[in-house]
């Protein structure tokens, strides 16, 4: 079985463990999110709930738009397993915003086909974002397929014209080393579940 394929098995065994937020950057606390794809705030994730919370876009409905984009490393012998909504606000309703990311510490602003993924997110219930950017790129760029291993990524969050608050889970967990014992044992259920 392709080790790929486990990693879904793997992220529901680690869930038990891995839903509490362990870090909760949120601008009321800590600041702007950088304006500057290419001098992004960076912030430091772990494994288990990474949450970001902000607000985006026309603040107070007036001025220039506020963009927000950090940086984050996910380590050797970890995914970026989920990136979800947590909270979004607009004040007249249904909206889009956009999004992107890229594999890298900086992100273009100005030139989408230079990101890993791009796209649109709102409200809508259950939208998980990173199955946005994975269905994507909307507005070109290189894509990707599944969980992101490690790296430098930076996310770009904008909106043109209302104000946002939003708040999303960036998921990180652990993945065993290929041969470990849990993999192994892991494995051996999933022998086990077809032969019956
Ligand atoms: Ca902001
Ligand atoms: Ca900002
Ligand atoms: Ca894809």
């Amino acid at each position: 079985m392709p080790f790929v394929k486990l990693l879904p098995l793997l992220t529901a065994c680690a869930l038990p463990f891995g839903t509490a937020t362990a870090v909760d950057w949120n601008e009321l606390n800590d600041g702007d999110l950088s304006d500057d794809g290419n001098a992004p705030t960076f912030i430091t994730f772990t494994e288990g709930i990474n949450l970001i919370e902000g607000t985006m876009g026309s603040l107070g409905g007036v001025g220039p738009l506020d963009a927000d984009v950090w940086t984050f490393t996910i380590a050797a012998g970890y995914y970026l397993t989920g990136i979800t909504l947590a909270s979004y606000s607009a004040p007249t309703g249904p909206h889009d915003s956009f999004m992107a990311i890229d594999d890298a510490t900086t992100v273009n602003m100005s030139d989408p086909s230079l990101h890993l993924s791009n796209g649109l997110w709102n409200d809508s219930p259950g939208s998980t974002l990173m199955e946005i950017l994975d269905a994507g790129p909307v507005y070109g760029g290189t894509g990707f397929d599944g969980y992101l291993g490690p790296g430098d990524y930076t996310f770009w969050v904008q909106e043109g014209s209302e104000e946002i608050q939003y708040g999303i889970n960036f998921e990180v967990t652990a993945v065993p080393e290929p041969g470990s014992s849990l993999l192994l044992a892991l494995a051996g259920l999933l022998l086990l579940r077809r032969k019956r």
